[in-house]
């Protein structure tokens, strides 16, 4: 007979990534207990390679939650980055258009081992390759969390889930029809992603809309490189030798720009979909959902994890405010607090996406306009200054009701 046992904890978070671990860390700084619950191991978590750039608004928050040391001794402040079109190519000045601001290059991967790491030295309980994950009773002030992990199977009774469990996870998929309205748009091409230990092709971002598609030039360190590049949803990975990705990469970019392209083997290679998405509103019962869990994001715009980290913000300042200040207030907004924030960042997103990839429907006229858009974006002062005022991420504050 399996054995089962039951713990009890005030918050039980649904899913180890940025989200789940940021806002264990917050809520573990404010007193407040938490488990985590992961379906993966810890190792496939860190394998998954996916955002570089991090808004200040993220840093700051890593800061609080104490982990930000690493992030400032390795990670690259980036004060712009170039954009590149038909031969034209212009440096995008964040730190000049928006009074200051800059943005940090640090991987997504760096910030999970950071915080893992913090939680494992603090001995807080994650509960890794947790199988058949339920949530129960959410609808209630009782709900549980159950699974199966080695062999037993373990409930958690709590008074709150956090539902960070990515787009794919239980908890969306749980709510009760009905009770949640989703939009989503899906766009007809995919990013072939490569890492690689080549130093990279220049010391900033290059976004590149081509003839041949979209390209963009990243990196995760001073020796490591992240390319992606627009393919069709058909592709597969077996079609995409290294080989075939450097030739592709030089084609797209032409000779001059690539002139100092340095090449190598692939550490990492995948194809993500692009997809727009949000479901509201982002709770039910007692019930939240934060990150990936309510909403995807194109990654054109480099919004996913910064969108993942303000509504971590959100929902760790609304769990203060119930336990510590005895207040419903910030769970009761919880909700209405990130959907202003996170449809500003998918209208960018979209904006970013759309200017910068071909579409295959799109008719002559369509590369030619946006050509003229992105021309127009480059040479006005107002047009820059949009495009870098969301990129290094819009505050915090104007979600504030009524502002
Ligand atoms: P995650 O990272 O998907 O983590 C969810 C976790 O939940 C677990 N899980 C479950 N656990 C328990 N029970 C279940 N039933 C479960 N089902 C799932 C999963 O195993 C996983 O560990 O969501 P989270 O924490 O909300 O974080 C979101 C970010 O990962 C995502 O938004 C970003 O990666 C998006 N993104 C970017 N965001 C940025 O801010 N800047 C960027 O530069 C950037 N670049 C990118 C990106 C995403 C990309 N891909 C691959 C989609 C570049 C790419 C290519
Ligand atoms: C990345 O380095 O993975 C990256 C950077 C910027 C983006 C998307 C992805 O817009």
């Amino acid at each position: 007979m399996p054995q089962s046992h039951t713990i009890r904890t005030q918050v039980a978070i649904v899913g180890a990534g940025p989200a789940g671990l940021l806002l264990g860390q917050l809520l573990h700084r404010a007193g407040i207990d938490a488990v985590l619950i992961e379906r993966q191991s810890a190792d496939y978590v860190l394998g998954r390679i996916r955002a570089g750039v991090l808004e200040q608004v993220t840093m700051d928050l890593l800061d609080e939650a104490g982990v930000g040391q690493r992030m400032h001794a390795e990670g690259l402040v980036h004060s712009g980055f170039d954009m590149v079109c038909e031969g034209l190519r212009k440096r995008v000045d964040l730190a000049a258009l928006t009074g200051g601001k800059t943005v940090m290059v640090y991987g997504q991967t760096e910030v999970t081992r950071d915080l893992m790491e913090a939680r494992q030295s603090a001995g807080l309980p994650t509960y890794y390759e947790a199988q058949s994950v339920q949530i129960q009773d959410f609808d209630t002030a009782h709900p549980r969390v159950v699974f199966e992990h080695g062999g037993h199977t373990v409930g958690v009774e709590c008074d709150f889930i956090a539902g960070c469990d990515g787009f794919h996870g239980v908890c969306r998929a749980n709510v009760p029809q009905g009770a949640m309205q989703t939009f989503e748009k899906v766009y007809p091409f995919g990013w072939l992603g490569i890492l690689s230990d080549t130093q990279p092709l220049h010391h900033e971002l290059i976004y590149a809309s081509t003839v041949r598609g979209f390209v963009l030039c990243s990196q995760r360190s001073h020796t490591r490189s992240r390319y992606y590049l627009q393919v069709p949803l058909t592709d597969t990975l077996d079609q995409w030798s290294d080989e075939a990705f450097w030739d592709e990469l030089r084609l797209r970019l032409g000779p001059q720009q690539c002139a100092s392209l340095v090449t190598g083997p692939s550490i990492e290679k995948s194809i993500a979909p692009l997809r727009s998405f949000v479901a509201e509103p982002m709770r039910f019962g007692r019930l939240f959902l934060a990150g990936d869990a309510a909403h995807i994001v194109p990654p054109t715009g480099a919004k996913g994890l910064n969108l993942a980290a303000s509504d971590v913000k959100y929902l760790s300042q609304a769990l203060r405010d119930f336990y510590l200040e005895r207040s419903n207030a910030g769970v009761d907004h919880y909700s209405d607090r990130c959907l202003r924030r996170v449809w500003r960042a998918e209208r960018f997103s979209w904006w970013f996406t759309t200017l910068m990839h071909r579409f295959p429907a799109d008719a002559t006229i369509d590369n030619k306009l946006k050509y003229a858009e992105l021309d127009y974006v480059l040479h006005s002062e107002a047009g820059l200054r949009s495009l870098a005022e969301n990129y290094v991420g819009l505050p915090l504050d104007f979600a504030q009701a009524g502002a």
